[in-house]
């Protein structure tokens, strides 16, 4: 049955199509026009009760949040490639990023746009609650920071954890996150922009 990715061009998919990139994995991509409602037909929703791109279908089963599919596909074809690392704690490293990315960075930033972005009508933002979010998402990014003090990647060698949370770090530099506090962030991620699948699918 192989492997099916659905996505959207500059949306979280970007974070599973760089994945897939590093891994090399062959797949069908299926581009879904989220604008012409594209993730609501019932078809979608029957991959993705949340309307939501990426899911990817791997033999007959949806998987669907961009964590879970990341750690899913470095499990699968990661670990041959050493690009993800076997069970035990190393994984539990990979994971902790992973999933970090997502839900601890993620909260705070999707409060920050929700409350300054346009992303909801004015009258249910709070200017207050949007500022105090940009400071936590300082506070988040100067722990990323810490984490490569000893090392060039999150793990020690390149991972998949490296991939997902510059993919998704690159998404706050375009809204305009201040990075410039953060000088081994900085250096990480130009290391991570100077791979070939990053090339091939941003370049
Ligand atoms: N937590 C989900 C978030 C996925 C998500 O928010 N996807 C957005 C694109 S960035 C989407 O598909 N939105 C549907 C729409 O705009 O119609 C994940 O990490 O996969």
């Amino acid at each position: 049955m192989g492997l099916d990715f659905y996505f959207a061009p500059h949306s979280t998919a970007t974070i599973t199509q760089l994945v897939l990139a590093e891994l090399g994995v062959e797949h069908r991509a299926h581009s879904i026009d989220l604008r012409a409602g594209g993730a609501k037909t019932p078809e979608f929703l029957k991959i993705n009760p949340n309307a939501k791109v990426p899911v990817i279908v791997h033999d007959g089963v949806a998987i669907f949040e961009s964590a879970a599919i990341t750690m899913y596909l470095g499990e699968q074809f990661g670990v041959a490639k050493g690009l993800y690392p076997a069970a035990g704690p190393k994984r539990g490293e990979a994971m902790k990023w992973i999933v970090w990315t997502n839900v601890t960075l993620g909260e705070a930033v999707y409060r920050w746009a929700y409350n300054t972005q346009g992303w909801t009508p004015k009258e249910q933002c709070n200017a207050a609650a949007g500022e105090a979010a940009l400071a936590q998402i300082q506070e988040l990014l100067a722990i990323a920071d810490g984490a490569l003090a000893d090392r060039p990647y999150l793990c020690g060698e390149y991972t998949l954890a490296d991939t997902h949370m510059h993919s998704f770090m690159d998404w706050l530099r375009a809204m305009k996150i201040d990075f410039s506090a953060h000088k081994r962030l900085e250096a990480w991620s130009a290391r991570c922009s100077d791979r070939p699948a990053w090339k091939q699918v941003e370049g």
